[in-house]
């Protein structure tokens, strides 16, 4: 299994920062085989064979949901040439769902990848936000 040592390098950092800085790739299930296996209730809004759109626990705008394969890729710097039908068809249900959704005015879709990407799953997810002006360059 593979395991990465993540290390806290910098004092007064935000929850979601330290989380991801504590978080690690094991062998374990996450959070998320645990919504696709059903096991714990998620606000589900898409469904297919391959992947799953749903809410986000805690939000950051308006509109907030993760879009992920149902296969534990851990993270994006993990695919491989493989997975590209599948990186595709996250991004066409990404695109979809936040449509369904009203996001008329547009949105943002990130992908928050290893430590300093402050990923704090580790099982490979889309974030799509809405609903509000977005700023740029993300914190
Ligand atoms: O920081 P990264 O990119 O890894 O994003 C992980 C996201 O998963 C965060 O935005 C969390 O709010 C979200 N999250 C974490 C849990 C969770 C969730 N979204 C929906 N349902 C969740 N459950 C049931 N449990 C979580 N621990």
């Amino acid at each position: 299994a593979l395991h990465l040592s993540l290390t806290n390098y910098e004092g007064g950092v935000s929850d979601e920062v330290s989380k991801a800085q504590k978080a690690a790739i094991s062998g374990e299930q996450t959070i998320f085989s645990k919504i696709v296996d059903k096991s714990i209730p998620a606000d589900i809004l898409y469904e297919d064979d391959k992947c799953l759109a749903f809410s986000d626990v805690s939000p950051q705008a308006p509109v907030h949901f993760l879009v992920i394969p149902k296969i534990p890729i851990p993270m994006l710097s993990l695919a491989t040439n493989s997975d590209q039908m599948l990186l595709g068809h996250l991004l066409l249900v990404a695109k979809d769902t936040a449509e369904k959704l009203g996001l008329k005015k547009g949105y943002r879709v990130v992908i928050n990848n290893g430590q300093d990407g402050s990923q704090s799953v580790y099982h490979l997810h889309v974030h799509v936000l809405g609903g509000r002006q977005m700023g740029w360059p993300p914190g």
